[in-house]
């Protein structure tokens, strides 16, 4: 990747703004609202407890891309054609390949996604993970998991966020709610799965 690297130490984080521009991503963003399997997810705390995610989910990739999360296996569903035609975008801004994407909803800023490192086994040492967001803007923070440094960007309609190198070892991740009145936002984080 070239262009700047936003994380300070420990990683690789860049920012393409406008992806997309303006008409591609409301087209986008209204294809996929509508054309993917959202689903509400629910994981189970403390063992026995069951909570809803605070967003709507769905994975799709390559036949044998099977994905772990909210404490469960998901197969992947077929590509959409919007989706293949962005994982092909990606991929040439990228210079790699991904055989898969999850697609997250956050359906208003009560909606979010808790700190986590993108960092299964199954993503390899060192993953490149390329996130496409359309819709509503919204605050995403990285924290450094040992001098607590914080850094805060500001993703848009349209923004391409690129995380590599070692950052996932160093750093977790996060989306938080905000008060703010909010309309929905998508994100789509492309992944290769190393499928054994
Ligand atoms: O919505 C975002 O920008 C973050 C998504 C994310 O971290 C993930 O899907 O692992
Ligand atoms: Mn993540």
């Amino acid at each position: 990747m070239s262009g700047k690297n936003h994380a300070p130490f420990d990683g690789e984080l860049y920012l393409i703004n406008h992806f997309y521009q303006l008409p591609e991503s409301d087209q986008l963003f209204a294809a996929l609202k509508t054309g993917l399997a959202w689903q509400e997810e629910t994981i189970v705390i403390f063992g026995k407890q069951r909570v809803k995610v605070p967003r709507l989910m769905c994975w799709y990739g390559d036949a044998g891309a099977s994905y772990r999360y909210s404490g469960v296996n998901h197969l992947p569903r077929p590509w959409t054609s919007e989706l293949q035609s962005v994982r092909k975008k990606v991929e040439q801004q990228c210079q790699c390949d991904f055989n898969s994407v999850l697609a997250n909803l956050y359906r208003d800023g009560n909606d979010s996604m808790g700190w986590h490192a993108d960092d299964e086994k199954e993503l390899g040492p060192n993953p490149v993970i390329a996130s496409l967001s359309l819709g509503d803007e919204r605050l995403f923070k990285l924290h450094h998991k040992k001098c607590k440094e914080i850094l805060d960007i500001s993703l848009g309609h349209g923004d391409l966020l690129v995380m590599a190198g070692t950052l996932q070892h160093h750093w977790v991740h996060s989306l938080p709610k905000t008060k703010k009145l909010k309309t929905p936002r998508i994100n789509l984080t492309f992944r290769k799965i190393l499928v054994t």
